[in-house]
């Protein structure tokens, strides 16, 4: 019997990479860096889960000789990166840049008040998921969700399931009697790995990603009831008999 939905935030809840990417190029500007990503490089750099994994991916494609600089010195350049990204992506939050996915906000709000579990599985900050959904639910956001795990929580990022199978452990219930969201290949591996059915809304950055694994693929959530999920949810259940 399905209990809870378990939801992915950035490209799941709300479309926010092109805030996330603007987010970096204003970090690297302060910074004097001479690196700028366009939408064609940051859709590939998004096949790394985790800003500051993303930020070390780059600066190795881009600088072979970073193995000169000392561990420190390459990781204090990515934390002083991050905070200036992270402060910009929230900012840009606050300022209304970031919308929030079709039906999502419904869905939550139908599936919270029939009395399902809601959880949260992410690779990004904290704070950006506290700024985004202060923003579109206000300042009691955190009432919705029963368990929260992001990159402060599960630092092993996906496609690894560490998030997946930390929220599972902490709801305390079995990936059976649950159902996960998700926008890219990444999040799907994951969540498939942690023994989950996925629910895959892909958008403008995963359109072309592998979603074979998903239980099921749609454009969005506009419309999508808790009904349509329970009946979803229990033919995947079935198939797994
Ligand atoms: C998507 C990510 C994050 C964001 C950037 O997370 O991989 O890294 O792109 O946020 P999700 P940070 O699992 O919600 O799809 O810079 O905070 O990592
Ligand atoms: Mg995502």
């Amino acid at each position: 019997m399905l209990k809870a939905f378990i939801f992915d935030v950035d490209g799941t809840l709300a479309d926010t990479e092109m805030a996330h990417l603007a987010a970096f190029n204003y970090a690297f500007k302060e910074m004097g860096l001479d690196w700028h990503w366009t939408i064609a490089q940051y859709t590939e750099l998004l096949s790394i889960s985790g800003g500051k994994e993303r930020l070390l991916h780059y600066w190795k494609q881009v600088s072979p000789d970073i193995k000169a600089l000392t561990g420190n010195a390459i990781q204090d350049t990515i934390e002083r990166l991050h905070l200036l990204k992270t402060a910009a992506y929230e900012q840009s939050v606050q300022d209304g840049a970031v919308q929030m996915r079709e039906g999502v906000l419904a869905l939550i709000q139908e599936a919270y008040n029939s009395g399902l579990q809601l959880a949260i599985a992410t690779t990004t900050s904290p704070v950006n998921i506290a700024a985004l959904l202060r923003k579109a639910i206000g300042p009691d956001w955190m009432q919705y969700f029963r368990i929260i795990e992001d990159a402060s929580t599960a630092p092993l990022k996906k496609p690894n399931p560490q998030v997946y199978r930390q929220t599972l452990e902490r709801l305390g219930l079995s990936a059976d009697a649950c159902l996960a969201f998700e926008d890219s290949e990444n999040g799907l591996r994951a969540a498939h790995s942690a023994k989950l059915a996925t629910i895959v809304t892909p958008n403008s950055f995963t359109q072309d990603h592998n979603f074979q694994l998903a239980t099921k693929v749609i454009p969005s959530l506009r419309g999508v009831d808790v009904q349509q999920l329970q009946a979803i949810h229990q033919t995947a259940m079935q198939a797994r008999k």
